[in-house]
């Protein structure tokens, strides 16, 4: 009778070792990618969904005529009243470097007294492409714009912007 309880005890305490294993480990996520096209002026497609834990890959190609970068950030900036970056870089505040292939990274450093801080990669030319892949942290839960800012502003006024919504 004794050894039955005992046997019971532990078959109790296995039980419950592997559903806490199980619960706190949920499977991975798996990996994604996104193709976005980037021309005059706008991101195709210019809304991106993605979750914290998931490896991301934004496969860029400058489908346009002429160069474009990408931004991500929060609340645009403004200097000499033209919009010219966002003042929250996400990749900065959530001080994760994405591995960049191809293109041209660009770090904006504080260079002119009112820049901000800032991530982006610029595509110069006509069938140029790039490939970004970070791993989404909690630090990027929310929504964030997408923008190029080149001549001035003027993309980003003729409507180079998207929506990056990052989840839990
Ligand atoms: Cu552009």
């Amino acid at each position: 009778m004794k050894s039955q309880w005992s046997f019971l005890l532990i078959l109790f305490a296995a039980v419950s070792v592997l559903v806490s294993a199980c619960s706190s480990n949920p499977p991975p996520l798996e990996p994604v990618s996104f193709r976005i096209e980037m021309s005059e002026f706008a991101f195709s497609p210019d809304t991106i969904e993605v979750r914290v834990g998931q490896e991301v890959t934004f496969e860029l190609i400058n489908v346009g005529l002429i160069e474009h970068e990408i931004m991500i950030g929060r609340n645009v900036m403004m200097d000499h009243n033209r919009p010219s970056g966002y003042m929250v870089d996400m990749f900065e505040s959530a001080n994760v470097e994405p591995m960049v292939m191809g293109g041209s990274v660009i770090h904006n450093d504080d260079d002119h007294g009112e820049a901000h801080g800032g991530f982006m990669v610029l595509l110069e030319e006509t069938g140029d492409q790039a490939s970004m892949t970070f791993t989404v942290t909690e630090d990027m839960v929310g929504e964030w714009e997408i923008g190029c800012f080149l001549l001035d502003g003027v993309h980003y006024d003729s409507g180079m912007a998207g929506k990056l919504i990052v989840s839990p």
